[in-house]
């Protein structure tokens, strides 16, 4: 796996130089109350790792939500690479047949494989990602139930009922929550990480540097009423070229590198807070 037991409330995480970098930055930056605390690289048994907080140390029994935000959860890269020298996923094709043996062309069929983008485009549409810039990846609850069959929950009523059900229908939790998200909203706003030193130069404040692209927001609540959200997966996060700038709200055209992280939190609020109001 990715990840292994650390010392006193650390985990380590597969070293990844790309996460690396966006954590150290991150350790600066007003976003750093939102994510791990990165303790730097280690080695253990020749292997490198990234040290960091263990997220789960302060729960008692937690439950844990794992949200994956953006409308787009692969890099553009992959999709130049795919068109210039596609590579064939026979295990990407497997997990597509799982779900749904009529999603593949018959020319993947054929092949037996489809491309990552294929794959992840797919993923997309078939999910909420597409519709709200969000999708569940998976639920772990304090009673020991784990689900990670969410791969199919697309509409907003299937959402809504999955959001409820992991809390509950816990009131306070679900107010911490919101409370937690609107801050994180207002931080990444405001952040030099997510934002762009461009941002004066072209006079908007919505511009950013980076792309988050395939990263998650970790839900955790315990029956102590401790409710927080973290940022976390930061191994697709990379700096842009200068100059370029994003809204992360704006819809994705292929070259624009929109995100829509912000897109998918502001969705994720909302819903949220109508289940404060019901
Ligand atoms: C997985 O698909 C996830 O999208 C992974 O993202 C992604 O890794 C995998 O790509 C892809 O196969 P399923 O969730 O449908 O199994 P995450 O790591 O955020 O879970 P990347 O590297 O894109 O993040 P490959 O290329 O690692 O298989
Ligand atoms: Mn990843």
């Amino acid at each position: 796996g990715n990840f292994q037991a650390g010392e006193d409330g650390r985990i380590l995480k597969r070293f990844c130089q790309c996460e690396q970098r966006s954590l150290e930055l991150l350790m600066g930056d007003p976003l750093r109350p939102f994510v791990p605390t990165y303790y730097g690289m280690v080695q253990r048994d020749g292997q490198a790792f990234n040290q960091m907080e263990d997220l789960l140390a302060d729960f008692e029994g937690p439950s844990i939500m794992d949200c994956k935000m953006g409308s787009r959860t692969y890099l553009e890269e992959e999709l130049v690479k795919a068109r210039e020298r596609p590579k064939p996923r026979k295990d990407m094709y497997e997990k597509m047949v799982a779900v749904d043996p009529g999603a593949p062309t018959p020319e993947e069929r054929a092949q037996g494989a489809v491309t990552k983008p294929r794959y992840m485009q797919w993923r997309e549409t078939l999910s909420s990602t597409s519709t709200l810039g969000f999708r569940i990846e998976g639920i772990k609850k304090a009673d020991g139930t784990c689900n990670t069959n969410f791969k199919k929950t697309q509409a907003l009523e299937q959402v809504t009922k999955v959001l409820e059900d992991f809390v509950n229908g816990d009131l306070g939790i679900l107010r911490k929550y919101v409370a937690r998200l609107e801050d994180l909203r207002e931080t990444l706003e405001n952040s030099p990480f997510f934002k762009t030193h461009e941002v004066r130069v072209l006079d908007t404040n919505r511009s950013s540097h980076t792309r988050v692209v395939g990263s998650s927001l970790l839900f955790v609540h315990d029956h102590t009423g401790l409710a927080k959200v973290w940022m976390i997966d930061f191994g697709k996060t990379v700096a842009l070229p200068d100059h370029q700038t994003l809204s992360h709200r704006l819809p994705w055209t292929e070259g624009n590198r929109e995100d829509g992280y912000l897109w998918g939190l502001d969705n994720l609020i909302c819903l949220l807070q109508g289940l404060t109001q019901s």
